[in-house]
């Protein structure tokens, strides 16, 4: 698979960076803010969600009630506090091996794509120095459904120019492998093989895909 691929797609949080750390610390301020405990276990469920929808499960962890314009409210609060923290990101934090797997890629004419859920995912590739490597960025901007609807994995492979068949997803999360399949792009799970059973082939990271 990884040998015919024509395209590379790769989630953002948990793949390239971990951001999911910050993420934590800014919406366990705004827990704390709204008077309950978020742990670092409620966080799991956070990951590769989007914004509203995290906000959404926070908000039935504390058993808050919210309309509109307060949920607005907290999650402009929330992202204000996040976007500090990633404003500090270094290219130390890149995870291993990714930086070095999308220099190979682009060095075999593998065109790579980003396909996040994030709004600030250009902000986090431009902090790591790494934007320049990326042919098409689909992030949480450009389309508005969830993983693990395919939406996010189709407008990548179409941006690239791909037959979605031709592109390979590379994923954290459970929902982001379920929406490369379900796009029907090939999908290579990096982290726990139980939690990512629906992934062609589960890695541990990045760094074992590099060649020497
Ligand atoms: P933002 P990914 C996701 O990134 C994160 O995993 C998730 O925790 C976050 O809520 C989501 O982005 C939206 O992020 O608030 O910056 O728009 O894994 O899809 O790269
Ligand atoms: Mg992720």
């Amino acid at each position: 698979m990884l040998e015919t691929m024509k395209g590379a797609i790769f989630d953002l949080d948990g793949v390239i960076v971990d951001t999911a750390k910050y993420h934590y610390l800014a919406w366990r301020s705004l827990a704390n803010r709204l008077g309950f405990e978020f742990t670092e276990r409620d966080n799991e469920r956070l990951k590769g969600v989007s914004r509203m929808e995290s906000l959404q499960i926070l908000l039935e962890v504390g058993g808050v009630e919210a309309d509109e314009a307060e949920r607005q409210q907290m999650a402009d609060m929330k992202n204000k506090e996040y976007v500090g923290y990633i404003s500090r990101l270094e290219p130390s934090e890149i995870l291993p091996g990714a930086k070095e797997y999308l220099q190979q890629l682009r060095r075999q004419g593998v065109k790579i794509a980003l396909g996040s859920a994030s709004k600030n995912a250009a902000f986090i590739l431009e902090r790591l120095g790494i934007a320049t490597l990326f042919d098409a960025v689909i992030d949480g901007t450009k389309v508005s459904k969830a993983k693990p609807d395919p939406e996010v994995f189709l407008a990548a492979s179409a941006a690239l120019g791909l037959a979605p068949a031709d592109c390979v997803v590379f994923e954290d999360a459970a929902a982001g492998v379920e929406a490369g399949k379900a796009a029907g792009c090939g999908a290579i799970g990096i982290g726990s093989p139980d939690i990512l059973s629906a992934a062609d082939w589960v890695i541990g990271g990045l760094d074992e895909l590099v060649r020497e």
